[in-house]
């Protein structure tokens, strides 16, 4: 069997998805997700002109030959946009050897390892009470576990606050929109919200809270110490994570877990952080790190070191990745929670999928393969849109981190 068609759909239910969909000589397809949110066209790109080609005539059988081949052939190792192209190839390779074994993908992967994957929603408002309000719509859809954002006075916008709530987008304009950001209001209210969140729904469910590389491992460490009384599961990527030696300095400060990685695309990107034990959970995930071959490494690194796995699974990656995320999710002995971020509905129309959700787990597909399929006639309805996230500045007009 060899590969003889790879072909690039971009399509905008909603908003932008880049998909890869692989086709063999045996008529057997596979898919992967490569949507790189705002920079959408840049992996088309490199998968069109660098990597379809390449493809054709190749073996789909040999996924690890095929992931070396892309990762050292290419000479320039690394970075989103390469790791991106590379993870789309591999899903779609792995559903193909799924569809031909005729498994799904995670008993290719040594079977299930639980009964259901937990997986934790985002409870969103402007103000605390909005928030409490939504985190019981999740309590009544039956999540075990839900990460808490809050609006900030005298704020006009923050991360994870949005008038969609179940659907939350952060890419919401044509040029990047300008958010501005104070840490000293930001530590404000953020204990207050965790507090007034277990006052109403006490201990049993989990609290996450996303932080998304705002403040510094001082301020970081100072937050979770506060927060440690309120029992939270994580606190989300507190700093930027290029300097890896921070994350001791947080450490030195607080018991809260940290889980970071969402940005990562190799396990270079986390190797110290996991082999010093400096995080507790690593949340690359399948589009954006390689694929389902690379996550693999990593989080097998991980489980060396006690961290365990919480991958990202906001709604700019497609129902391709999470559909790949979750066959990891149900085989890997060191789980620790997955990120479901709802689709919406025109979004799950174009990409028909398996996984559902049932008492707060999602359940990968048993059908071969991965279980997921795009619908080119409806994505076609939908051309590209240019849309890009926020960026951040301070009060005194100076760039901070989105
Ligand atoms: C986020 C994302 O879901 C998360 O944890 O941090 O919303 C992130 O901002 C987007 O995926 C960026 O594309
Ligand atoms: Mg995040």
């Amino acid at each position: 069997m060899r590969i003889t068609d790879a072909k690039v759909i971009v399509t905008s239910p909603g908003r932008n998805f880049v998909t890869l969909k692989i086709t063999t000589s045996d008529g057997v397809t596979g898919i992967g997700d490569a949507t790189l949110n705002g920079r959408e066209l840049s992996v088309a790109s490199y998968l069109r002109d660098h990597v379809c080609p390449l493809l054709i005539g190749r073996d789909p059988a040999r996924i690890e030959d095929t992931w070396q081949y892309l990762y050292r052939g290419a000479y320039w190792r690394r970075g989103p946009v390469t790791m991106t192209a590379i993870a789309a190839v591999d899903t779609a390779l792995w559903d193909i050897k799924g569809k031909v074994a005729g498994l799904p993908v995670y008993q290719l992967l040594g079977g299930r390892s639980r009964a259901g994957v937990t997986v934790y929603g985002h409870a969103n408002g402007e103000t605390i009470p909005e928030v409490l309000d939504e985190v019981a719509r999740y309590v009544d859809l039956g999540y075990r576990a839900v990460r808490v954002q809050c609006g900030i006075p005298g704020l006009d916008a923050t991360y994870g606050v949005s008038r969609d709530k179940m659907f939350y987008e952060p890419a919401d304009a044509n040029l990047p929109s300008e958010a501005t950001w104070s840490t000293e209001r930001y530590l404000r209210v953020v204990p207050e919200l965790f507090a007034a969140v277990r006052d109403r729904f006490g201990y049993d469910l989990r609290i996450l809270h996303d932080i998304h590389h705002r403040l510094t491992p001082i301020e970081a460490g100072g937050l979770g110490s506060r927060l440690e009384e309120y029992a939270p599961f994580w606190l989300e990527d507190p700093v930027p994570a290029e300097l890896q030696d921070g994350f001791r300095l947080i450490r030195q400060h607080t018991t809260a877990p940290i889980a970071v990685g969402e940005v990562f695309n190799s396990i270079w990107d986390c190797e110290q952080l996991i082999r010093e034990q400096l995080i507790d959970f690593i949340r690359a995930t399948v589009v954006h790190a390689g694929g389902i071959t690379h996550l693999r490494r990593i989080f097998d690194l991980a489980a060396l070191h006690h961290v365990r796995t919480g991958s990202h699974g906001a709604t700019d990656l497609s129902p391709a990745c999470m559909s790949a995320a979750l066959h990891l999710d149900i085989a890997v002995p060191n789980f620790g929670i997955q990120e479901y971020m709802r689709h919406t509905e025109a979004t799950d129309e174009v990409f028909p999928h398996g996984y559902r959700f049932a008492d707060g787990y999602l359940h990968p597909s048993e059908e071969p393969g991965l279980g997921v399929d795009i619908d080119e006639k409806l994505a076609a309805r939908y051309p590209y849109e240019p849309a890009y996230l926020p960026v951040n500045r301070l009060t005194d007009g100076s760039m901070h981190n989105w």
